[in-house]
């Protein structure tokens, strides 16, 4: 298991301007502390082979953060470019040539209340390191992962294309359950009792070859999760979206779960149950490595989704 680090810089963006990372601080009153609407990201910039650092589709990821902020009715006052823009700055601005981003809309102080009224939307753009989520280990050998006793929200509950901050508790209580039960990682099945991701990734299986992932509409839509996908199709490895049981997990040949803090980490076991060989396997091995190559600019293909610092 990773150990967490705390978080410390030298700047945050904050409301259109760059301030001392001592100084970003919010009243107790902001709305989104209180009820938890509010919409984040996460990226990762990367180092690349030959040496300068790039942003891991980061058009897309600002996108999706003003889609989160859409479905959830906040109006960002700045612009997609805007947002570009900020996020290279601040990696900048820390003298980071690797690293995760968080970008996050909260609503501020004003009223109190369910309804926010005229309270300002406001948008802070933190960057440090982070290293493996699930551990330098766990990438190689495969991480330990439980069956959650906690179900995913509903679809018409969670709003699954929006990566709201509220929607998280549900995602911490099925991590820390699953880490004082001594795993590494949750699984949550949804109100169907079917499979659907990760308390911060998406989920592939494989069995007989074939790769598995289950479909977009009860899951957070994972850039990793469509680069992977991508990846599978130029290697000629067959995939579809299935609904999974948690029983076809434990009989998978390989499981392994995707996303831009976890990458691509493979899964040796689910609930006491060996997946596999009990360690990476071959797809998973391919898809993480060819995942790799992308991100550090080995793969001309993909060139479109880094943006270079
Ligand atoms: N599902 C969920 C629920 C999720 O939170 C993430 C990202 C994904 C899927 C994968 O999406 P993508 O990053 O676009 O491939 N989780 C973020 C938060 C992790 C955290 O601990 O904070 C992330 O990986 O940045």
């Amino acid at each position: 298991m990773a150990k967490p680090t705390r978080v410390t810089g030298e700047k945050i963006w904050l409301d259109g301007r760059l301030v001392p990372f001592a100084d970003a601080n919010v009243h107790v009153l902001t709305h989104t502390l209180h009820y938890g609407l509010g919409v984040f990201e996460g990226i990762r910039c990367y180092r690349t082979a030959d040496g300068r650092s790039a942003v891991f589709r980061l058009t897309e990821h600002v996108r999706r953060l003003l889609d989160s902020a859409h479905i959830n009715l906040m109006q960002v006052p700045f612009s997609q470019e805007a947002l570009e823009s900020a996020i290279v700055e601040t990696l900048r601005a820390n003298h980071l040539t690797e690293g995760y981003i968080r970008p996050i809309a909260f609503i501020g102080d004003g009223v109190m209340g369910l309804n926010p009224a005229d309270n300002p939307i406001r948008v802070a753009i933190i960057a440090y390191p982070w290293g493996k989520y699930l551990g330098e280990e766990g990438m190689e050998l495969g991480i330990r992962a439980r069956i959650s006793s906690f179900t995913r929200h509903f679809v018409n509950s969670k709003m699954t294309k929006g990566k709201t901050c509220g929607d998280y508790v549900n995602s911490i209580l099925a991590k820390r359950e699953a880490l004082l039960d001594g795993y590494d990682e949750a699984i949550l099945l949804d109100t169907n009792g079917l499979v659907s991701e990760a308390s911060g990734e998406n989920l592939f299986a494989v069995r007989g070859g074939e790769l598995m992932t289950p479909p977009l509409y009860g899951v957070l839509g994972g850039l990793t999760r469509d680069a992977v996908v991508r990846l599978a199709r130029d290697k000629g490895i067959p995939l579809r979206e299935a609904e999974i049981t948690r029983d076809e997990l434990y009989i998978a040949d390989e499981v392994f779960l995707t996303g831009t803090a976890a990458e691509v980490t493979p899964v040796r076991e689910i609930d006491h149950r060996r997946i596999g060989s009990g360690r990476r396997g071959p797809v998973t091995r391919t898809l993480q490595g060819a995942f790799f190559d992308v991100v550090a600019g080995r793969e001309r293909k993909y060139e479109s989704w880094l943006t270079y610092l």
